[in-house]
């Protein structure tokens, strides 16, 4: 008979992302395969970018890759490549009809004209963080087209607000990378493993905590806040709760939903309305904060009911634990 030890050494490696969405058809609507592919294509780009990101980081901390300037430069250039890695992907993969990304600023024309899908993303977020080596990530969000297949796409199709969502996802290039998405049922995360090349399933039906004890807020900001914010950013403090600002949005989000917690960039005198981006930056979060039972608004509403007139739109965003949600929207109501 098998020893513990034995049995523990024999367990399976766990469920790849290609085993799990194999299992979980139901779960990708419109069940042709599509959506499926899709997701398949994001994450060969985020292992392709995860590379890339990860020879970033070792230059900069052996520091003798090269000169600070040419290292800055490469550094510099990430941004663009993760912008390249994405968009190749999702258009050979074929599903695709059209891109928004944060680095350009028109809509990305794919020439599959028969794709049923578009996709909006920040190819790397938070990427003034590369050059100090914290983490970064990307955020992806998944349209089903309302223009007809065969055309070009249109800006309709990226202007249908957050519930029209298929999909949507963030890829951490952390500690580990790791990918967390959700499409409509429930929210699961998938952990990179280098040496096998597979992303496997580590974090099963993510559900955030009700209530947390960390607040994530960059509280420079804190004389262009208006009071209401200062009155809860004065409670955290109050309470002893944990400030916790990465200054990179995935992280902080990933940290806040495993945790418990609070981010919050609401507006400032200087991007009055709001910085983080409406369609690929909260609403894919938004997203999956409430298919994790948390929530995200901009102050006033959910950020999921926000209409969107422009794909660029910027907007306050708050979002984690729905206690704490409940607390800010407490203190703007007095
Ligand atoms: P970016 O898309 O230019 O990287 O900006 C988004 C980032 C977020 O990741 C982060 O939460 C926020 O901007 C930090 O902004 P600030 O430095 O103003 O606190
Ligand atoms: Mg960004």
């Amino acid at each position: 008979m098998a020893t513990n030890e034995e049995e523990k050494l024999a367990l399976p490696v766990g469920v790849t992302l290609d085993r799990f969405i194999k299992s979980h058809q139901a779960a990708f609507s419109f069940a042709t395969g599509e959506l499926s592919q899709l997701l398949r294509d994001i994450a060969l780009a985020a292992k392709i970018v995860n590379r890339e990101v990860n020879r970033a980081g070792l230059g900069d901390l052996t520091g003798a890759l090269g000169t600070a300037n040419v290292q800055g430069e490469n550094q510099q250039k990430l941004d663009v490549i993760a912008h390249i890695r994405f968009g190749r992907a999702l258009r050979n993969g074929g599903e695709v009809a059209g891109i928004v990304s944060e680095e350009e600023e028109n809509i990305i024309e794919t020439g599959n004209n028969d794709g049923g899908y578009v996709v909006a993303l920040d190819p790397l977020d938070g990427s003034s963080n590369i050059d100090v080596n914290v983490s970064i990530g990307t955020i992806f969000t998944i349209f089903r087209r309302v223009s007809p297949k065969g055309v070009p796409v249109q800006m309709a199709d990226f202007l249908q607000g957050g519930r029209a969502q298929v999909a949507a996802g963030y890829v951490l290039y952390g500690t580990s990378t790791v990918l967390v998405f959700t499409t409509g049922h429930g929210v699961n995360g998938f952990t990179y493993e280098h040496s096998l090349g597979e992303f496997f399933l580590s974090h099963p039906r993510l559900v955030i905590p009700q209530d947390g004890q960390i607040y994530s807020c960059n509280e420079g900001n804190w004389h262009d806040f208006a009071e209401p914010i200062q009155q809860y950013l004065d409670y955290c403090r109050q309470q002893r709760y944990s400030a916790r600002y990465i200054g990179s949005l995935v992280g902080d989000f990933h940290r806040n939903l495993l945790k418990g917690g609070i981010y919050l960039y609401p507006a400032t005198a200087k991007a009055p309305h709001g910085k983080l981006r409406l369609l690929y930056e909260c609403y894919p979060l938004a997203f999956l904060a409430e298919q994790a039972g948390g929530a995200a608004n901009n102050g006033l509403v959910p950020i999921l009911d926000v209409p969107i007139t422009a794909i660029h739109q910027r907007t306050p965003f708050f979002t984690g634990s729905v206690h704490m949600l409940n607390k800010v929207a407490h203190c703007e109501s007095q």
